[in-house]
């Protein structure tokens, strides 16, 4: 695939309902979509950097730089066989794991199209159905949280994980067990505690959760090994896990029992399959987080849960749990048990509505070959 320009936009999308975690409320996302043009063929690829750099340090107006000034030339012009070839050409540029994903994923897609087979064998996946969670953000009231597990259980999901925070969390738990003592359920800090609450954090272990994703520090793996000896929970690190190397020593220490791969927060497909397999040599179970994407990452996410090691339930739901209507078609739906089918359509199996797309854009830029 000969790369002839690649446009960047952003499109505006609000959220069915806000997202809130313990560093802050979204209630209408910002996306950064990329189209890579590869004589004839468009490639799409999301990236999931947020409105702000408080998740990460990446955040959409940051990458559209990256991404304009450093990584679209980068590729510009050139012929590749694969999508990981770009890989050693962004090699230059330190960081923005997202920005970088955001090509090298369209550029997967494009070799999937291309060799006209789908995306979820061409990344190695074994897979026909993955297994389906939800994320449910902080809310006003318990009364509500409630609510909203109510509706998702119902609705099949597999797997329950919360938000919490110092002041929205053991009393949470409490209430959510006393109504469902048994059901799939963990929770989701992102970095909001330190270590002056190890004692609080051993209050979590009653619940008898699958996980605690992320308690300390984004940027931390050794004081995680640290808490994890303290606690009988497993932990499950996200922010903290950028690479393979990060997996690797977040095993050796015994940091975690669990990693979420996200697959623009390692920087693409590539990193993303070796950090599931250093996963998978080290005995963790891995699973695919989220980051309230469009259907153009989330299908890309479907593809990557289908690898052996994503034996737990996702944070990949249905489309209709975010947007009221989604930029793929069909848009992503999931069954009364909790799972996606995978397609074995070439690509992802969705089709990106570029006229729907259109309507949405706000800002758009084309870098050219020259
Ligand atoms: O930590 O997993 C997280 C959303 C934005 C930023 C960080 C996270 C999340 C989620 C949402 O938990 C997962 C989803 O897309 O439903
Ligand atoms: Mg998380």
């Amino acid at each position: 695939m000969k790369i002839e320009a690649i446009t960047l936009r952003e499109i505006r999308m609000p959220l069915v309902h806000f997202f809130e975690t313990s560093f802050g409320r979204t209630y209408e996302r910002r996306i950064l979509l990329v189209t890579v043009h590869c004589q004839g063929l468009n490639a799409w690829g999301e990236c999931v950097a947020g409105e702000d750099p408080f998740y990460s340090d990446e955040w959409i107006d940051g990458a559209w730089l990256a991404l304009k000034d450093y990584l679209a030339p980068a590729v510009m012009g050139r012929k590749l066989e694969a999508g990981r070839e770009c890989v050693p050409l962004f090699a230059r540029v330190r960081g923005h794991r997202m920005a970088k994903a955001a090509i090298e994923n369209a550029l997967w897609d494009a070799e999937a199209r291309e060799t006209g087979q789908p995306l979820w064998k061409l990344l190695g996946g074994t897979r026909r159905e993955i297994a389906c969670g939800v994320s449910i953000g902080i809310q006003d009231t318990v009364e509500q949280l409630l609510e909203k597990i109510a509706t998702e259980l119902a609705a099949g999901y597999q797997r329950i994980k919360v938000k919490v925070k110092p002041g929205w969390d053991v009393k949470v738990l409490e209430r959510i067990r006393q109504k469902w003592p048994d059901i799939l359920l963990s929770c989701d800090a992102n970095s909001a505690y330190t270590l002056d609450d190890v004692a609080h954090l051993k209050h979590f272990d009653q619940f008898k959760l699958l996980m605690i994703e992320q308690p300390l520090f984004n940027d931390d793996i050794y004081l995680h090994a640290r808490v994890q000896r303290e606690l009988k929970t497993r932990i499950c690190l996200d922010e903290s896990i950028r690479n393979a190397r990060d997996a690797e020593m977040a095993a050796e220490l015994h940091a975690c029992g669990i990693v979420n791969i996200k697959v623009g927060r390692v920087g693409g497909f590539s990193e993303a399959l070796r950090v599931h397999d250093i996963c998978q040599l080290h005995q963790i179970p891995v699973w695919c987080g989220g980051m309230l994407e469009s259907g153009v990452g989330r299908a890309q996410n479907i593809a990557l849960s289908t690898l052996n090691n994503f034996s737990l339930p996702g944070d990949v739901s249905a489309s209709k749990r975010y947007w009221k209507e989604d930029i793929i078609e069909p848009e992503v739906t999931v069954s009364a048990k909790g799972t996606i089918k995978v397609s074995d359509e070439p690509g992802t199996g969705y089709r990106v509505r570029e006229d729907l797309i259109e309507k949405l854009t706000v800002r758009k830029e084309t870098v050219r070959n020259g």
